[in-house]
């Protein structure tokens, strides 16, 4: 498999981590306090969006939208809520 194109801006410190693209905005903090919690591995990766970082190519590949947060663990990328629901599977309301 070739190398992530978003690995060329933020190369990961662990590649086996979750690797995670944020900054400390509200909904930026929210994907790393789940992870906190859940106690699992992860690279913390700043995306300035007061810097226009988001609409990098390299950003974009994977956050189409220019939003943060967003994270790949192994060869899945998602956005960071969604990741985090898949793991826990499905809520009952
Ligand atoms: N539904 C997303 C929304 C994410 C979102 O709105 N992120 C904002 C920062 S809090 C963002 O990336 N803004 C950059 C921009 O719009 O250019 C979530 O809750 O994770």
């Amino acid at each position: 498999m070739s190398k992530p194109l978003i690995y060329e801006r933020w190369p990961p410190l662990h590649a086996d981590w979750i690797q995670l693209y944020s900054i400390n905005s509200p909904n930026g903090i929210k994907v790393a306090v789940a992870l906190e919690e859940m106690k699992l591995d992860y690279d913390p990766h700043l995306v300035n969006i007061r810097e226009g970082d988001q609409h990098t190519a390299e950003f974009r590949s994977v956050s189409p939208n220019a939003k943060i947060p967003a994270l790949i663990s192994a060869h899945h990328q998602l956005s960071g809520i969604a990741h985090i629901g898949a793991r826990e599977g499905p809520r009952e309301n």
